[in-house]
């Protein structure tokens, strides 16, 4: 694990890829960080993503870069190559990708976040070296094409009541509006995509979730 991370580099962690940001990717991840996100994830990926490996890693180059200078952890989804290639923070990878204890053979000194549905899945992830988990979808989201059915803060309370004591970061149709009963079922933090990427004044959306976080 990297000694800089805390579970409060989850409160805001905003997620996208060219395809969540009508508005430019470069352009809203500059006003997310105005408004106040806490840690950063790169995910390119389903329809409207880059095709080209060349143009991804030259663009993750240039957020990592955004991310640097704003002091905010660049976590890449899936990519373990490109995440090493680059020096990312760290890599968040889903229960169908590599899995977790090898990536974190692969990531010393990096961060490590893996998405589970479950309370053993949660289990695993941390016996695996998990610096974080990531739980959802909590609401309804549009944003990933293959995603669970949604089951409300019910999972996020489930992993809490069997004692597990790792970040968790809930995840899916999360708002300034709905966020509330995530962190209050017990996560240190909400993962958002549309709701910052798609709104029409990024920074505004982002700034607006800062009530809700401790
Ligand atoms: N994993 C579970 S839900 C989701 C991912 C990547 C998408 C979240 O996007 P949004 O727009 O915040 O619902
Ligand atoms: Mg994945």
């Amino acid at each position: 694990m990297r000694a800089e991370f805390q579970k409060e580099n989850l409160s805001l962690y905003f997620i996208a890829g060219t395809q969540d940001c009508p508005a430019g990717i470069e352009t809203v991840l500059r006003q997310a960080i105005e408004g106040g996100i806490t840690m950063f994830q790169f995910r390119e990926k389903g329809p409207g993503s880059l095709d080209s490996k060349d143009d991804i890693v030259s663009l993750a180059i240039r957020l990592q870069a955004i991310c640097r200078e704003a002091a905010i952890p660049f976590i890449i989804n899936d990519d373990v190559d490109l995440a090493v290639k680059i020096g990312a923070d760290g890599v968040h990878v889903g229960q169908e990708d590599e899995k977790a204890l090898e990536i974190r053979a692969k990531l010393k000194g990096k961060i490590l976040g893996v998405s589970v549905h479950s309370s053993e899945e949660a289990a695993k992830a941390k016996a695996d070296g998990a610096d974080y988990i990531g739980v959802g979808p909590v609401y309804p989201t549009t944003s990933k094409a293959d995603a669970k059915e949604a089951r409300g803060t019910e999972v996020i309370r489930d992993i809490r009541l069997a004692g597990m004591q790792i970040p968790l970061v809930g995840i899916g149709g999360i708002t300034a509006e709905n966020a509330a009963p995530v962190f209050a079922s017990g996560a240190d933090g909400v993962s958002v995509i549309s709701s910052i990427s798609r709104a029409q004044d990024p920074k505004e959306a982002a700034r607006r979730f800062s009530a809700i976080i401790g």
